[in-house]
């Protein structure tokens, strides 16, 4: 996955970016590349494969400046070649960029019509040729930029160097994370802090919007061309990669690490809108003879299983069962043939699920059935990566709260991967239908950062929880699953007794606990049952109940006496379950925080359960 490191000093500073490339080297890319400014030159270098040839490359060429940017690059738009590593060039323009410029063809059409000649075929590309277009009628690099920004779609994080402003780099966050290290005669920008712990242990945190320039002296933050002031936060020398940051829990920057996570666990599948010839190339031939799935989870990931059973049976046609693996490896059940055997995972070493899984294995072996087996999870390293034939990483990052956030979004993004991919191989999902849905799943991050807005709004309905003993979510179809989780969530963390049902079911025995006191929670997506959980949010407003209502913002459901709407950014019904995730870890969160628990370490609750 990639990230951005860059720098401006009185000192050569090429050493420095290579060390922030290295240091960034966990999350994952395919390239890695460096400019740097000397002389009114850019200087550039860029290799294929690990930081080391970038390394050795630089070492080679001996190219030296006080001003630069580096990167690595996990390609989303164009193989991982030379040409389409970063940094991008437009003759006096460099740019380095963390993300996806969603409309990046019909500005490269504009482009080519105004002359420019593109060399690689990245998203990027358009944003220095942008900038150096915009250039032509300013000779303010800052300006420039801030022109071109609102022309850009999508989440992207950017650093950019121009030949004649040796002292200036400038920076832009909108949807992808950045944040500057404060030095002493000179200043930072990576995408993670771990980047620069070696030249620095000051930090802003820059916020979605800001655009930024550092000189050697400055640091200057613009939000709509006005110059505001963030903290510099001062970190603990000890600081680790798993660092909470700006953030008070590692929950909360769990969840606001979510759109980048799920970019970077598309990443490694798509390619534009059709999905990579390289993703599990391995498992094609298993693909082709399964029959049915069977998924076998616990807890969160047990509730990514439900959600992808929808899926499979909805957009494939292919049965799909899925189990709590602390139940399914006790009740000898048949195994059968011809099936895909998925284990979800954060840690990948669920006991259960591991059980489960080897207690298939041997019972298939036992009757000589041909099963296929694979694990999603979010360690590479882990025993079931190891044991099963097939495996699809979540690349979340690690994930420090016991309460899964990201770990559960990005486990759902892999399991749509996983039904895309199966899809495909079995001729059962139309190539255009497989590109309609890369499309919103792209689109995905964008819309969990417009969600994660609502967060001082969710604070301020989590007030009226604070008190509360009991709690209902409520859901229909794939929300039924999330209300499941939300449940889970709020349980965990605040201690509130909390019960998720498919809104359905209300009639058959919950709504008999619907009183006054007790709060219910709606998730309202715009779906062909919304008319349906109207109806169901009027039986509990009839018998004195208070509703918290995720509603879809064309819903038409309003706020009005004991019922509080929070408005979700609309999203196709079946990827609603990714971005209906969001307020519910939100609730859950604040209501804890309000309620004084140890939100990342709640009582009697460990993060690996490697114990039965
Ligand atoms: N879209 C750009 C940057 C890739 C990225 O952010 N990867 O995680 C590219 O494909 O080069």
């Amino acid at each position: 996955m990639c990230g951005i490191v860059g720098g401006v000093a009185e000192r050569s500073i090429t050493n420095i970016l290579i060390e922030g490339l290295k240091r960034l080297e966990y999350r994952g890319y395919d390239s890695a590349g460096v400019a740097l400014v000397d002389q009114c030159q850019i200087l550039r270098e860029r290799r294929v494969g690990k930081v080391a040839n970038l390394e050795q490359a630089v070492n080679e060429s001996n190219i030296q400046g006080s001003l630069g940017i580096a990167h690595t690059r996990w390609a989303t738009h164009g193989k991982p070649t030379e040409n389409n590593a970063h940094p991008h060039i437009s003759d006096t323009v460099a740019v380095v960029h963390n993300g996806i410029i969603e409309n990046y063809q019909e500005l490269k059409d504009d482009l080519e019509a105004l002359g420019y000649v593109f060399t690689s075929q990245t998203d990027t590309e358009v944003v220095a040729h942008l900038i150096h277009d915009a250039l032509k009628s300013t000779p303010d690099l800052l300006k420039a930029v801030t022109q071109i920004v609102p022309q850009l779609k999508g989440a992207y994080a950017l650093g950019i160097v121009h030949t004649d402003h040796p002292n200036e780099l400038i920076a832009v966050r909108e949807g992808s994370p950045l944040v500057i290290g404060v030095g002493i005669g000179e200043n930072f920008i990576s995408s993670d802090q771990l980047a620069l712990l070696p030249v620095t242990n000051r930090f802003i945190y820059l916020e979605e919007g800001d655009i930024v320039r550092l000189t050697r002296e400055s640091i200057e933050i613009f939000v709509d061309d006005q110059l505001i002031d963030r903290p510099v936060k001062e970190l603990d020398a000890t600081v680790s990669n798993a660092s909470k940051g700006e953030y008070k829990h590692y929950m909360l920057k769990e969840i606001y690490e979510q759109p980048e996570a799920i970019q970077q666990t598309i990443s490694q599948a798509l390619n534009g809108n059709a999905l990579r010839d390289d993703f599990l190339q391995h498992a094609e031939v298993d693909f082709k003879n399964i029959q049915q799935v069977q998924i076998i989870a616990c807890g969160t990931s047990y509730h990514a299983g439900m959600i992808a059973k929808y899926w499979f049976e909805q957009l494939i046609d292919l049965p799909c069962q899925v189990e709590i693996a602390s139940e399914f490896r006790y009740r000898s059940p048949v195994i059968v043939g011809n099936t895909l055997y998925v284990c979800i995972s954060q840690s990948g070493e669920t006991a259960d699920t591991l059980a489960a899984l080897r207690d298939t294995q041997k019972r298939a072996k036992a009757k000589s059935l041909n099963i296929t087996t694979m694990t999603i999870c979010n360690v590479a390293t882990s025993s079931m990566v190891r044991e099963t034939n097939h495996h699809l990483l979540t690349l979340a990052g690690p994930e420090i709260g016991v309460a899964s956030t990201k770990a559960f979004t990005t486990q759902l993004a892999a399991l749509m991967l996983l039904i895309l991919k199966i899809g495909q191989i079995k001729q059962t999902m139309p190539v255009e239908k497989i590109a309609e849905i890369t499309a919103e799943l792209w689109h995905i991050p964008k819309v969990i950062l417009d969600t994660l807005q609502n967060d001082k709004e969710i604070l301020r309905l989590s007030d009226l929880f604070k008190e509360k003993q009991h709690c209902l979510f409520l859901g229909r179809g794939t929300q039924f699953p999330i209300a499941l989780e939300g449940a889970l969530k709020l349980k965990e963390i605040s201690y509130i007794h909390a019960e998720g049902y498919a809104a359905g079911e209300l009639k058959h025995g919950p709504l008999a606990l619907v009183d006054h006191d007790m709060p219910v929670v709606i998730l309202a997506p715009q779906d062909d049952m919304l008319d349906k959980l109207k109806s169901n949010m009027e039986e509990v407003q009839a018998r004195g109940g208070e509703l918290f209502v995720f509603a879809d913002e064309n819903s038409g459901i309003k706020n009005k006496d004991r019922q509080h709407v929070v408005n979700v950014p609309t999203i196709s019904s079946l990827l609603a379950p990714i971005v209906y995730s969001i307020p519910v870890q939100l609730l859950s969160y604040h209501v804890a925080v309000l309620r004084g628990t140890d939100v990342d370490q709640p009582r009697n609750l460990a993060k690996s359960v490697t114990v039965e």
